[in-house]
């Protein structure tokens, strides 16, 4: 390691990030302040940084450590799943009461019993102030709700509008329309292509309904009232979704390709594939050209596999712009609220959250969740990728320095206590942290507990209880104070985005070598589009699409990638 690198940065006064959940913007609600001040920052950097480092990055050897116990246990006087609100330590805003509603995104009447989540989430969730739904977006949401009910499974509407797959063409305009959400991939990218989804059925005043797959009805709640939002196992097209791709016959993108169908052309098929996985084609990426929009409106069934966050480039087609302005005045928390709308654990999901939430996280004074993704193969632990978390949380004091000198350090009474929540799909990063603060004192005092629900050692999405788990992984992430995410993660994308906080990102380690910074706060809390299209529709012609319109930009872990930022954001780097 280079120490004169890790110096100059160091010594270079700390960047104290500026935007923060509870900084808010302009409104009377008190900034949260670190534990330590600067010139201590650098004075106990200068007594025990260079020493510490290098030491830390030898603990290679990895002890099995066990859990530090919990100085005051916390005990729930509740019965099972009566949880009472949760918030103690030192930001105690438990006198102000609950909105469970969540600033009306959420409608009341749903049935609290078969899930629990829906209305105990915000009980959880320390939601900032500066992230309202506009009252255009609940209006809409609203509407949608009724459209739901109206054209939902098995209604009038919908054995009519089935009724079209069976002639094939789509004849006069329906009554109601629909978008076919196809379950593909892995968790992190269903829940931000279902996302998607949504909000393209509200612009295009569509459907919204959901290949359960396997595990869906197992992972969330029903969002919609009355109406299921699963798609009947009796769909006559059902038995062929798996085999859609971008060669399929009835792919859109392929039919423009072969000039099969356009835009003079008087009759339109009942239902269309669009294929927007990441793999897709120029002709399937004219799904984002208003051209194409217009042709697709007439057509009564979409049916889509995507692995990908689109939503940053519907606001880059002109048809939508305004309704989309209406909807998101901040661009930047879009995410935020269709997630908090739609994505409610089921009670098997939400029993492993709370059990958790209230075992390890509850009766800290701060939370910080760390999601761990390592690109390099293999399951050891990689000291480039120990190395970088090392010093993005330092350098950002979420987490103190050690004393590598003094063995013991005598603790002030009430000292604060941190608890850090890891996931990862390897124990190593957790063990080795833990480590470091079993066997050194924090130079602040503060306590630092180290807790990582599962490590599951690598992708198994098929398997039931794996998925359960990350989703619970990914909502508790979520519970957190301050989040460090890595690059390109959809699991850290969908956590900021439940959270409504901007994370540290850990910058893609290229060459086994930890990036030097380490990491950066995000633009905003939205998740990156990986494979948006960089075409100007009207032009015809190649372009930048991240630097079309202020508010979408490339993204801070993928340059080609397309974020949604807002302008109240911009003073971030
Ligand atoms: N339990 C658990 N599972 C994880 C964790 N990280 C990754 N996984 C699993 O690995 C999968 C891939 O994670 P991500 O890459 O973040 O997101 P993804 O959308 O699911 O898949 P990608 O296509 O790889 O981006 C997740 O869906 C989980 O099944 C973790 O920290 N905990
Ligand atoms: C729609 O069709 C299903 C059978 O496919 C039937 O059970 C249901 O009653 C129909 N709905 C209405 C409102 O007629
Ligand atoms: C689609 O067809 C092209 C050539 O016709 C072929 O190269 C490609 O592999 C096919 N893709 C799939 C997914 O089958
Ligand atoms: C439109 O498609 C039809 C076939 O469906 C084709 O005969 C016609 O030439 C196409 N028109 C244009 C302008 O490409
Ligand atoms: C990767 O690192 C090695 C050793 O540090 C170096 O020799 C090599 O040139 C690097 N490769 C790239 C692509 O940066």
């Amino acid at each position: 390691m280079d120490l004169s690198a890790f110096r100059r940065r160091f010594l270079s006064p700390p960047k104290l990030p500026t935007l923060r959940r509870f900084s808010t913007i302009g409104i009377g609600v008190p900034v949260k302040k670190m534990g330590f001040t600067k010139s201590k920052f650098v004075k106990i950097l200068l007594s025990s940084c260079f020493v510490a480092l290098p030491v830390l990055i030898t603990l290679s050897v990895i002890h099995r450590t066990p859990p530090p116990t919990d100085r005051t246990p916390w005990f729930a006087k509740a019965t099972d799943f009566q949880v009472a609100p949760l918030r103690t330590g030192s930001e105690d805003y438990s006198s102000q009461p609950v909105d469970k509603l969540l600033n009306g995104l959420l409608v009341p009447g749903f049935d609290e019993q078969s899930c629990l989540s829906r209305y105990q989430s915000a009980s959880y969730h320390k939601y900032s102030s500066s992230h309202v739904p506009s009252s255009y977006l609940l209006s809409q949401l609203r509407r949608y709700e009724d459209l739901h009910k109206r054209c939902g499974p098995y209604t009038k509407l919908y054995n009519k509008t089935v009724e079209l797959l069976k002639s094939g063409q789509a004849s006069d305009p329906t009554e109601c329309s629909y978008i076919v959400w196809v379950s593909f991939s892995g968790l992190g990218n269903r829940i931000l292509t279902l996302a998607s989804a949504f909000l393209y059925a509200l612009l295009t005043n569509r459907v919204l309904l959901v290949d359960g797959g396997n595990d869906i009805a197992d992972l969330f709640c029903e969002p919609f009232p009355e109406k299921s939002w699963l798609l009947p196992k009796d769909f006559p097209v059902m038995n062929q979704f798996k085999s859609f791709d971008q060669n399929s016959s009835h792919c859109y993108g392929n039919l423009l390709k072969n000039n099969i169908i356009n835009h003079s052309k008087e009759s339109l098929p009942s239902f269309l594939y669009l294929h927007l996985v990441h793999d897709y084609g120029d002709h399937d990426k004219l799904f984002f050209c208003d051209q194409e929009q217009a042709l697709l409106g007439k057509v009564p069934w979409l049916i889509m596999k995507t692995d990908n966050y689109f939503v940053p480039s519907l606001f880059l087609i002109p048809s939508f712009e305004q309704e989309l302005g209406n909807l998101f005045p901040e661009k930047g928390n879009v995410f935020h609220h269709l997630g908090r709308y739609l994505f409610h654990p089921t009670n098997e999901v939400w029993g492993l959250i709370t059990r958790y939430y209230q075992a390890y996280l509850a009766n800290a004074d701060e939370r910080i969740g760390i999601q761990i993704r390592v690109f390099d193969i293999g399951t050891e632990t990689f000291p480039h990728v120990m190395d970088q978390i090392l010093a993005c949380t330092l350098q950002n004091k979420l987490l103190p320095q050690v004393n590598v000198h003094e063995p013991v350090k005598a603790l002030p009474r009430n000292q604060k206590t941190k608890a850090v929540l890891i996931t990862s799909l390897y124990p190593g990063y957790s063990e080795n942290l833990r480590k470091m603060y079993w066997e050194h004192p924090t130079v602040t005092g503060e306590v630092i507990r180290i807790y990582q629900p599962s490590h599951e050692e690598h992708q198994q999405t098929e398997k039931q209880m794996h998925n359960l788990k990350a989703w619970a992984e990914i909502y508790l992430l979520s519970l957190t104070d301050y989040l460090v995410t890595s690059s390109w993660s959809t699991f850290g994308y969908v956590a900021q985005g439940l959270a409504g906080i901007n994370p540290l990102i850990l910058y893609k380690p290229e060459n086994r070598t930890a990036p030097d910074p380490p990491c950066r706060w995000g633009m905003s809390m939205e998740p990156c589009f990986h494979a948006p299209p960089f075409y100007d529709c009207k032009a015809k012609k190649g372009v930048d699409t991240g630097s079309v319109v202020p508010y979408v930009r490339h993204c801070e872990d993928m340059k080609w990638g397309l974020k949604l930022v807002d302008g109240v954001n911009d003073d971030i780097s």
